[in-house]
């Protein structure tokens, strides 16, 4: 059987939107300094951006979230649509990326173009792509909740290592020009974040506008835009009737699936990696630790 999976410098990247034609386009790729990425690893908010970002750099149209496909509003850079849409766009051009920051062009080092980093507790990202690869034929099966434990923390999942990611991009050397948010603070409040988003890319909006985009970009409306919701494609492709894309969008799912050894180990295992990193783990408020 064909393995379903692209191996670049060891990250795992399915072979459904990947190939080594999107990989060069990638690493070939000229970015501009107007250029705005979203930054995440898989299942942390990538599909939230897509909706947020466009309404906040044209001022509120709703119109391209509710007709353009969030996968060439917003596209990743690495994926085998950028080639097909970047010509198309008008700046500022928006993309999201789910690569390491050591693999970015060369370009984007560059340039003057904006990040948004956006981080999820490791814990519900885990649960989210557990559901994920149970639902998308495209992935491989993901055995039972204690063997993806394993195959989470070991980084055999899409784009390798939760803590390499996080720790790559926390360690940019970008100055003002990328801006780290969690997907947390998003769920807590949403206004605010936004707020925060539009005045990092120097956007004006009003408070009726900002109203209606956190409207708009809430879970439950996202739900019902087809645009967003990933029910264009096809039921063999992503099986809803496993789960859905848009399953939960909370905070804290993975108490309902962690059971206490798991998470003692998941736990102490995240730590490890991420200790003298100085990055905080800011999730777990009854332990506030700073690794
Ligand atoms: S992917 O496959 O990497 O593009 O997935 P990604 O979009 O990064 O992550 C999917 C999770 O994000 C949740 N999501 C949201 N949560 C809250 N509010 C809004 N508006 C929202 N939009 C997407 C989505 O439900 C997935 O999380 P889980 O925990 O599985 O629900």
């Amino acid at each position: 059987m064909e393995c379903k999976y692209l191996n670049f410098h060891g990250l795992l990247l399915p072979r459904i939107a990947h190939s080594e034609e999107s990989i060069k386009y990638f690493e070939n790729f000229q970015v501009n300094d107007d250029d705005v990425f979203a930054i995440t690893y898989p299942k942390s908010g990538t599909t939230w951006m897509q909706e947020i970002l466009p309404l906040i750099l044209n001022g509120g149209d709703f119109t391209p979230v509710k007709t353009i496909p969030n996968w060439d509003r917003v596209p990743w850079l690495e994926e085998t649509r950028a080639a097909l849409v970047m010509d198309k766009m008008t700046p500022p051009r928006l993309m999201v990326s789910h690569m390491p920051y050591e693999f970015m062009p060369p370009s984007f080092f560059s340039s003057k173009a904006k990040a948004i980093y956006v981080a999820r507790n490791p814990k519900d990202v885990l649960v989210s792509s557990f559901f994920f690869h149970q639902m998308a034929t495209f992935l491989d099966d993901p055995g039972t909740f204690d063997e993806f434990v394993d195959t989470f923390l070991a980084g055999q999942v899409l784009f390798g290592k939760w803590t390499d990611h996080v720790k790559s991009w926390r360690k940019a050397d970008l100055g003002d020009r990328i801006l780290y948010v969690t997907y947390e603070e998003m769920v807590k409040d949403l206004k605010g974040v936004v707020r925060r988003f539009s005045d990092f890319l120097g956007q004006k909006m009003s408070e009726e506008t900002l109203e209606q985009v956190v409207s708009h970009c809430s879970f439950n409306t996202m739900k019902t835009n087809a645009m967003s919701n990933y029910s264009l494609v096809p039921q063999e492709v992503m099986d809803t009737k496993k789960s859905t894309f848009l399953r939960k969008g909370i905070s804290g799912d993975w108490k309902n699936h962690f059971s206490p050894e798991q998470e003692e180990k998941f736990t102490a295992a995240i730590r490890e990696e991420l200790r003298g990193s100085n990055i905080p783990f800011p999730w777990d408020e009854d332990q506030p630790v700073a690794v």
